[in-house]
This record gives C-alpha cells, sequence and structure tokens, in this order.
C-alpha cells in the first residue's frame, strides 16, 4: 500500500513537473495493487456468462456493450475462462491485429479485464490498454504461454471515462477475455502543490517581504 501512496506521490511530482496536474491515470498489470488501489470500492463484474449472440460485431450487456473490430466469439465452456466457464473473444481474421471495445452505461474510473491466449503463437504483439481520454499504454509484449492470464487494469480517480478498448497487434491471433470489473473509486488523490504553484507562491511570500522592508526603510527614513 505504501509504495503504491508513494508510487503516486512520485507521479504526482513528475506531472507537476511537466505541468500536467494530475496523477492519474495509473495501468496496472498485476491484480495486487489494482486491489489495494481500489480503497475498499465494490466494483461490478461481466464474465460473459449469459447466452449472448456471437459472430457479430457488437454485444450489449447490462452495463456494458463490447463491440469488436471483427465479429465477437461465444465459447462456453472455455479451458481458459477465469470466473464461471464462459468467455467473450476474437479472432484476427484479417492478419492485422484486433481491437475489442468495452463501451459503460455510465462513466467508471476503474476497470480490469483478464486477457487469454494473447500473444501465445508468435513473437512481437503488444497488448494495449486505453480509454477515450486517449490515456493509453503497452501493457505486455512479446511471446506469452497460452495459459497466462494477463491482468490489465487502469483506474483514472480524475478524469472518468466511458470506453475502454483493448489493442492486440499480433497478426491472425485469437484472443479470449473474462471477468471484466469495472467501477467507481472514490479515494482522491492527496493533492500536492505544482512545483509552478510553489514557485508562484513562494515568489508572491518574496514580494509582500520585500514590500514590508521598503515600508519600514521609508519609515527608518522618515525618523
Ligand atoms: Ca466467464
Ligand atoms: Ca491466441
Amino acid at each position: 500500500m505504501w509504495r503504491i501512496l508513494r508510487t503516486a506521490a512520485a507521479a504526482v511530482i513528475i506531472a507537476g513537473t511537466t505541468n500536467n496536474a494530475f496523477a492519474s491515470p495509473i495501468f496496472f498489470t498485476s491484480e495486487t495493487p489494482f486491489n489495494a488501489a481500489l480503497g475498499g470500492a465494490t466494483l461490478g463484474l461481466e464474465s460473459f456468462e449469459s447466452n449472448f449472440t456471437g459472430g457479430v460485431l457488437s454485444v450489449d450487456f447490462d452495463a456494458l456493450t463490447v463491440t469488436g473490430d471483427q465479429n465477437l466469439i461465444r465459447t462456453n465452456p472455455s479451458t481458459l475462462a477465469t470466473d464461471g466457464t464462459g468467455t467473450i473473444g476474437i479472432i484476427d481474421f484479417n492478419f492485422n491485429g484486433n481491437f475489442m471495445t468495452f463501451s459503460f452505461d455510465s462513466p467508471i474510473n476503474a476497470f480490469s479485464l483478464d486477457v487469454l491466449a494473447a500473444n501465445d503463437f508468435f513473437s512481437g504483439g503488444n497488448i494495449i490498454l486505453g480509454n477515450n481520454n486517449g490515456a493509453s499504454q503497452i501493457l505486455y509484449s512479446g511471446l506469452l504461454p497460452t495459459s497466462q492470464v494477463s491482468f490489465i487494469g487502469l483506474i483514472d480517480t480524475t478524469t472518468p471515462f466511458s470506453s475502454v478498448t483493448v489493442t492486440t497487434t499480433l497478426s491472425g491471433d485469437g484472443v479470449q477475455y473474462d471477468r471484466l470489473r469495472f467501477g467507481t473509486v472514490d479515494s482522491t488523490p492527496t493533492p500536492v502543490p505544482e512545483p509552478s504553484t510553489m514557485l508562484l507562491f513562494g515568489t508572491g511570500l518574496a514580494a509582500a517581504a520585500y514590500r514590508r522592508w521598503r515600508k519600514a526603510a521609508a519609515r527608518a527614513e522618515g525618523d
């Protein structure tokens, strides 16, 4: 927990030096720090267990809509499922990589997903997580074991987002997804003054001190 807080504080400081006033978004490839960063918030869960229709570009679920660049696939049972028995998947029949966009009925600021069987037959692919605010990061690169559960997460307590896109760039790859968690984290990042703000504050103090000194000096001369 303290490591996360320190990391967040460092991110604030780094953001401040680049005139970027917020620490978020924070990306995760491990569930433990993601869960810690939730601060006790309970997230919604979509595990793709419903008997949805595959073979179409877009599928509507309870709180979100999933859209692929190619037809979505319902796999149930799937040996890769991490919650229940079903997954939602996509295969890169166009041999130019895939994306899958998860659009939420209400804005969220926390998202996680299990990525299954991605980058698992040839090196050179990336798994990229991004949102509709333009935040984006490569979270996995290169050859991964088929059995690997690649956790991806994103929390942005400053700027909520309404959709998330997962892009897998390996040509011809088939990927499945399961255990999508989503919701709102209440925690407010600890405000850390930006260096530019502190500089202005410092300049203001110096100016005030100088004015007091001038007044005192003028009074002294008048005496
Ligand atoms: Ca499932
Ligand atoms: Ca695959």
